[in-house]
């Protein structure tokens, strides 16, 4: 018989990846979506299955990480082997203007899914996973963060995402649930929400290029990450579920890079060279060469990045850089795709996207499209 799965988040960046990495493993997968007046569902569109088709192996719930008693009926109706918790408000900066919905859905969310599976009797029966984060790192006590790096969270994301690693760890210990926590650091790619640095940076980039947009304006661009594609990193959340026993994992590259630096990788993918001028508040960036034909209205001198301070943090998390070695040990885990890889891949998509957009504008079809981020 096949495996059952449950998928908060099942519509975010890791859960359509997720969803679709299990659906491969002959899963049956079940997953929870937010009611929203519009679809939200783009992310898994193309490998949801009409439930009115016999055998269908993908299945959507309504439900919502607020509602403790939708939690547990959908988790006496499952009976899953295994609940990947991702769901979440996944906003660092967005955190800090809805603090206590944050902690509601990301701390709270969290027990209520633990109380739901010990309610119902399934400790025994259903593996758990935890989406941590490396933002629990916050301010580093050292570099590289590893397992043992102590946390010092910087934001309400953060320390709603500290109750629930410590939660999830209370469980495993108190209740014997095979439960395990992914202390993952930034991973990207295509499907990336609109709002985070890099996709912010990509797609804004490709509107440029095609003359949807002529600026992007961003906070922090001295700030340094480790990227990681979403892909392998969800690869490795399945990986920890099958383990013997449960534990936590890092899940990094090991390498890092400023945001400077990735919007200097994306505009170079679209043919064009950059120069930054000023410091932190004042910078800017302008075209200094252009090599392809990809951006047809731009021309050198053009300013193309400036800084709004709007996007700076009450707390910053300065600089991340995680060590993966335990999960390269133990569960032979590595990354596959680097973060240069990851960004041509995301100006690629964001590109086909912008080109689309400006050849029905050209056409008279003014497509709108949100820029605000
Ligand atoms: P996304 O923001 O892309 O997806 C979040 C998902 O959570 C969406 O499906 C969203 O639904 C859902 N969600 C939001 N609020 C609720 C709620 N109240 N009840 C139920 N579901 C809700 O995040 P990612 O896919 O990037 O990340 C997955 C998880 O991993 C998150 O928990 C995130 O905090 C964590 N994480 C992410 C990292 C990263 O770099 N991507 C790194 C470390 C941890 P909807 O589509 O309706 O908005
Ligand atoms: P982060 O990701 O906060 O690390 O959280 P994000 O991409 O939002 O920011 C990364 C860094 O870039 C700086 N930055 C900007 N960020 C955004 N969003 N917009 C800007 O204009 C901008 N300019 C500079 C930020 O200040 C920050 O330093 C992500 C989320 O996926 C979390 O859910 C997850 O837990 C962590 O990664 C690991």
């Amino acid at each position: 018989m096949s495996k059952r799965a449950l998928i908060t988040g099942i519509t975010g960046q890791d859960g359509s990846y997720l969803a679709e990495l299990l659906l491969a493993n002959g899963y049956e997968v079940h997953g929870i979506k937010r009611r929203a007046s519009l679809f939200n569902t783009q992310r898994i569109d193309h490998i949801y299955e009409d439930p009115h088709v016999d055998n269908a192996r993908i299945k959507l719930h309504y439900g919502d990480l607020t509602d403790s008693s939708n939690l547990t009926r959908i988790l006496s109706q499952v009976q899953p082997d295994e609940v990947y918790n991702l769901g979440a408000q996944s906003h660092v900066a967005v955190s800090f203007e809805a603090p206590e919905y944050t902690a509601d859905v990301d701390a709270m969310g969290t027990l209520r899914l633990l109380e739901a599976i010990r309610f119902l009797g399934l400790e025994k029966k259903t593996r758990f996973y935890q989406a941590s984060t490396s933002e629990l790192y916050g301010l580093v006590q050292e570099t590289p963060q590893n397992e043992t790096t102590p946390f010092h969270p910087r934001s309400p994301y953060a320390v709603a995402k500290l109750y629930s690693y410590w939660i999830t760890i209370n469980y495993r210990e108190a209740y014997g649930l095979f439960a395990c926590n992914g202390i993952l650091f930034n991973h990207e790619s295509p499907r990336r929400g609109e709002t985070f640095v890099t996709r912010k940076i990509t797609r804004g980039l490709a509107h440029i290029a095609q003359g949807l947009e002529t600026c992007i304006y961003m906070g922090n661009i001295d700030s340094l990450r480790d990227w990681g594609h979403a892909k392998d990193y969800v690869r490795m959340q399945w990986m920890m579920l099958q383990q013997e026993h449960p534990d936590d994992f890092v899940i990094a590259t090991g390498k890092q890079y400023s945001v400077r630096e990735f919007i200097r990788w994306a505009a170079a993918e679209l043919g064009l060279d950059l120069e930054f001028r000023g410091t932190g508040v004042d910078e800017v960036a302008t075209v200094a060469a252009i090599t392809s034909d990809k951006a047809p209205g731009l021309k050198v001198g053009d300013v193309v990045m400036r800084i709004d301070p709007r996007y700076f943090r009450p707390a910053e998390v300065e600089s991340l850089l995680g060590d993966p070695s335990k999960a390269k040990e133990k569960l032979g885990w590595e990354p596959q795709i680097t973060a240069r890889e990851m960004c041509a891949e995301m100006v690629a998509e964001d590109f086909k996207t912008a080109r689309r957009h400006a050849l029905l504008k050209e056409h008279g079809l003014n497509l709108p499209f949100s820029v605000e981020g």
